[in-house]
């Protein structure tokens, strides 16, 4: 099957290794396929044509033999339909991962993103400071949930799913942000989902793409 995937070509320093690409990279080096890449230009310098591909002119974007989709979310659950190693067999346990991959994206992702882009713009203010301390309230409170649910575990199901791309890429962005710092066992499972081999991998290739824009 032949797989292709969007990606930036540049983006500034403190973004490379966190586009989203990664998490489609990563999907499709722990399944084993080889895949391409088509390299966009970020901030709305990508071709009208591309948004036939991503309305948003986002990435990523992803086609194969069959499909042609965009949302990291749905992309990462199309690669996994039927493999292994990212989807388990057993109906309620792949449930579960589904729970889980929607639970990084709309219930932990956007508590980050809300503080993120908050920090850059209104954070000096008095009222902005005690917003932005509501808001990381939040994110601890929703933090301190998944530790729970976590425990002592590996990973969020008992095997590797795709559930841990998503969550783990959030948790990332979340870790760069020094919020993940009072949760020494979410810290340990990032890194844990970091040292697989595949990650690797699909890291090494993302950073290779920017190596290639010199504009
Ligand atoms: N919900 C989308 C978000 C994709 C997204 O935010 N992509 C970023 C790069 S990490 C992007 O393309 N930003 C440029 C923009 O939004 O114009 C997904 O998960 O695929």
């Amino acid at each position: 099957m032949t797989v292709q995937i969007s990606a930036f070509s540049w983006v500034p320093d403190m973004a490379k290794g966190y586009v989203k690409d990664l998490r489609i990279r990563w999907a499709l080096e722990e399944s084993g396929h080889a895949y391409g890449v088509e390299l966009v230009r970020p901030l709305g310098e990508c071709p009208d044509s591309y948004r036939q591909w991503q309305p948003f002119g986002q990435v990523p974007a992803y086609r194969d033999d069959d499909v042609e989709m965009f949302e990291s979310g749905a992309i990462v659950l199309h690669i996994a339909r039927g493999n292994p190693v990212l989807e388990p067999a057993d109906r309620q346990d792949r449930a579960r991962m589904e729970s889980w991959v929607f639970a990084a994206l709309s219930t932990i992702e956007p508590r980050f993103q809300n503080l993120f882009l908050f920090d850059a713009e209104l954070a000096a203010t008095p009222k902005g400071a005690a917003a932005k301390a509501r808001l990381t309230e939040l994110l601890a409170n929703r933090l301190g949930v998944l530790a729970t649910c976590l425990g002592e575990k590996e990973y969020l199901l008992d095997d590797f799913t795709a559930a841990d791309i998503m969550m783990a890429t959030v948790l990332r962005d979340v870790r760069g942000h020094g919020y993940l710092d009072p949760y020494p066992t979410l810290t340990a499972y990032v890194e844990r989902c970091e040292a697989r081999p595949a990650f690797s991998r699909a890291l090494e290739a993302q950073m290779a793409n920017f190596d290639t824009d010199t504009a």
